[in-house]
Protein backbone atom coordinates (compact mmCIF):
# COMPACT_ATOMS: atom_id res chain seq x y z
CA UNK A 1 0.00 0.00 0.00
CA UNK A 2 2.75 2.06 1.03
CA UNK A 3 4.22 1.48 -2.32
CA UNK A 4 1.32 2.47 -4.82
CA UNK A 5 1.03 5.85 -2.78
CA UNK A 6 4.47 6.65 -3.41
CA UNK A 7 4.91 5.87 -7.13
CA UNK A 8 0.63 7.48 -7.67
CA UNK A 9 2.76 10.63 -6.17
CA UNK A 10 5.58 10.30 -8.02
CA UNK A 11 4.14 9.92 -11.33
CA UNK A 12 1.28 12.94 -10.46
CA UNK A 13 4.49 15.14 -9.77
CA UNK A 14 6.48 14.41 -12.76
CA UNK A 15 2.91 15.66 -15.09
CA UNK A 16 3.13 18.63 -13.43
CA UNK A 17 6.56 19.08 -14.21
CA UNK A 18 6.19 18.24 -17.36
CA UNK A 19 2.96 20.41 -18.28
CA UNK A 20 5.20 23.09 -16.80
CA UNK A 21 8.00 23.03 -19.23
CA UNK A 22 6.23 22.25 -22.51
CA UNK A 23 4.16 25.82 -21.64
CA UNK A 24 6.77 28.30 -20.58
CA UNK A 25 9.04 28.49 -23.33
CA UNK A 26 6.20 29.28 -25.69
CA UNK A 27 4.80 32.01 -23.75
CA UNK A 28 7.44 33.50 -22.82
CA UNK A 29 9.02 33.81 -26.60
CA UNK A 30 5.68 35.00 -27.58
CA UNK A 31 4.76 37.38 -24.91
CA UNK A 32 7.89 39.65 -24.27
CA UNK A 33 9.59 41.79 -26.44
CA UNK A 34 11.05 43.94 -24.12
CA UNK A 35 14.86 43.08 -22.35
CA UNK A 36 16.85 45.26 -19.87
CA UNK A 37 20.68 45.61 -20.07
CA UNK A 38 23.32 47.46 -18.23
CA UNK A 39 20.95 48.30 -15.11
CA UNK A 40 22.41 49.97 -12.33
CA UNK A 41 22.05 52.18 -9.41
CA UNK A 42 23.53 55.78 -8.23
CA UNK A 43 23.72 54.84 -4.88
CA UNK A 44 24.36 58.26 -2.65
CA UNK A 45 25.16 58.18 1.23
CA UNK A 46 22.98 59.39 4.32
CA UNK A 47 19.83 58.34 2.84
CA UNK A 48 19.54 60.89 -0.36
CA UNK A 49 16.83 59.38 -2.83
CA UNK A 50 18.59 57.03 -5.02
CA UNK A 51 18.56 56.65 -9.12
CA UNK A 52 17.76 53.62 -11.41
CA UNK A 53 19.49 53.21 -14.72
CA UNK A 54 18.73 51.06 -17.75
CA UNK A 55 18.79 50.42 -21.20
CA UNK A 56 15.30 48.79 -22.55
CA UNK A 57 15.52 46.94 -25.74
CA UNK A 58 12.04 46.14 -27.93
CA UNK A 59 12.63 43.32 -30.45
CA UNK A 60 9.00 44.03 -31.49
CA UNK A 61 7.22 45.12 -34.20
CA UNK A 62 4.92 47.74 -32.49
CA UNK A 63 6.58 50.90 -29.73
CA UNK A 64 6.07 50.02 -26.40
CA UNK A 65 5.83 52.09 -23.51
CA UNK A 66 7.56 51.89 -19.87
CA UNK A 67 4.46 52.87 -18.02
CA UNK A 68 4.98 51.92 -14.64
CA UNK A 69 7.43 51.12 -12.03
CA UNK A 70 7.53 49.48 -8.37
CA UNK A 71 10.11 47.85 -6.06
CA UNK A 72 9.92 45.73 -2.87
CA UNK A 73 13.01 48.00 -1.80
CA UNK A 74 11.85 51.39 -1.83
CA UNK A 75 8.94 53.14 -1.01
CA UNK A 76 8.66 55.14 -4.01
CA UNK A 77 9.91 54.44 -7.46
CA UNK A 78 9.05 57.18 -10.33
CA UNK A 79 10.20 58.26 -13.68
CA UNK A 80 11.71 61.30 -13.95
CA UNK A 81 13.41 63.04 -17.05
CA UNK A 82 16.26 65.89 -16.77
CA UNK A 83 15.50 68.40 -18.67
CA UNK A 84 17.43 71.47 -19.33
CA UNK A 85 16.65 75.33 -19.39
CA UNK A 86 18.85 77.30 -21.14
CA UNK A 87 21.60 77.12 -17.98
CA UNK A 88 19.53 75.70 -14.89
CA UNK A 89 18.64 71.89 -15.48
CA UNK A 90 15.19 70.50 -13.18
CA UNK A 91 13.71 67.40 -12.87
CA UNK A 92 10.36 66.42 -13.80
CA UNK A 93 7.99 63.75 -13.43
CA UNK A 94 6.68 61.44 -16.51
CA UNK A 95 4.35 59.16 -16.62
CA UNK A 96 5.53 57.55 -19.95
CA UNK A 97 8.42 56.57 -21.85
CA UNK A 98 8.42 54.89 -25.29
CA UNK A 99 10.81 52.18 -26.03
CA UNK A 100 10.60 52.18 -30.19
CA UNK A 101 10.13 49.17 -32.36
CA UNK A 102 13.38 47.33 -32.78
CA UNK A 103 15.36 50.02 -30.67
CA UNK A 104 16.47 51.43 -27.83
CA UNK A 105 15.44 53.41 -25.10
CA UNK A 106 18.30 54.70 -22.65
CA UNK A 107 17.77 55.51 -19.21
CA UNK A 108 20.83 57.00 -18.39
CA UNK A 109 22.61 59.87 -16.75
CA UNK A 110 21.20 63.65 -18.44
CA UNK A 111 18.09 61.80 -20.01
CA UNK A 112 15.70 59.82 -17.76
CA UNK A 113 16.39 58.20 -14.31
CA UNK A 114 14.28 55.70 -12.31
CA UNK A 115 14.10 57.73 -8.74
CA UNK A 116 14.18 55.56 -5.96
CA UNK A 117 13.06 57.28 -2.40
CA UNK A 118 12.51 55.63 0.59
CA UNK A 119 14.66 52.44 0.87
CA UNK A 120 12.43 50.03 3.17
CA UNK A 121 15.86 48.67 4.28
CA UNK A 122 19.60 49.08 4.19
CA UNK A 123 21.10 49.70 0.65
CA UNK A 124 24.55 49.71 0.08
CA UNK A 125 26.69 49.75 -2.96
CA UNK A 126 27.67 46.08 -3.53
CA UNK A 127 23.61 45.20 -3.23
CA UNK A 128 21.52 44.51 -5.96
CA UNK A 129 17.47 45.84 -5.85
CA UNK A 130 15.07 44.89 -7.48
CA UNK A 131 12.53 47.04 -9.58
CA UNK A 132 9.49 45.77 -11.74
CA UNK A 133 9.34 47.76 -14.95
CA UNK A 134 5.28 47.87 -16.50
CA UNK A 135 4.84 47.93 -19.86
CA UNK A 136 2.02 48.90 -22.10
CA UNK A 137 1.46 45.54 -23.52
CA UNK A 138 0.98 44.32 -20.18
CA UNK A 139 4.59 42.79 -19.81
CA UNK A 140 6.61 43.38 -16.63
CA UNK A 141 9.89 42.76 -16.35
CA UNK A 142 11.48 42.10 -13.07
CA UNK A 143 14.95 43.53 -13.29
CA UNK A 144 18.34 43.11 -11.02
CA UNK A 145 20.00 46.49 -10.40
CA UNK A 146 23.40 46.41 -9.17
CA UNK A 147 24.09 49.12 -6.50
CA UNK A 148 27.09 50.95 -7.45
CA UNK A 149 29.43 53.45 -4.88
CA UNK A 150 30.22 57.03 -5.75
CA UNK A 151 33.65 56.19 -7.37
CA UNK A 152 31.88 53.84 -9.84
CA UNK A 153 29.86 55.97 -11.56
CU1 LIG B 1 14.57 62.52 -10.04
Amino acid sequence: MTMKLKSLTATFGFALACSFSAFAPAAHAADVAISAQNAWVRWLPNDLPAAGYVTLKNDGEKPIDLVGVSSDDYGMVMLHQTVSNGSTQKMVMVHKATVPAHGTLDITPGGYHLMLEHAKHKVAPGDTVHLKLKFSDGATLDTPFAVKPPSQQ
